[in-house]
């Protein structure tokens, strides 16, 4: 009976690992030298973007995704929105003036990416 409960908890914390494994750490962290590629595909590839505060960083976006959803592209903090044509890439620069954490998301808000400014 214990046996049954303790192989019961073990396979659930396993599935839970599993799961982190393969889908809880999709959200990698990229540092950006003076440019970074990021793909729009299924969501924004990397999601979250490290950038140097007071250093201009240009974002190379290319959408490769034709879910209409995704063809605007919106960084409230740096006051920009863009249209993404399909596969084809778009410069935005930026040059960030206060360190933290600012969000950006497709036209709808509903697929979300991050800048770090250190
Ligand atoms: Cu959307």
């Amino acid at each position: 009976m214990i046996d049954k409960v303790l192989v019961s908890v073990v396979g659930a914390g396993l599935i839970c690992f599993i799961w982190w494994f393969f889908f809880g750490k999709k959200d990698e962290e990229v540092l950006a030298g003076d440019s970074i590629d990021i793909i729009v595909d299924g969501g924004y590839k990397p999601a979250s973007i490290r950038i140097k505060n007071g250093k201009k960083t240009t974002l190379k976006i290319t959408r490769r995704d034709s879910n209409s959803c995704l063809e605007e592209i919106i960084l409230p903090e740096f006051k920009i929105k863009k249209y993404l044509p399909l596969n084809k890439e778009v410069e935005i620069a930026i040059t960030p003036q206060k360190l933290g954490e600012f969000g950006f998301h497709c036209g709808m808000n509903m697929y979300h990416g991050k800048i770090i400014v250190e």
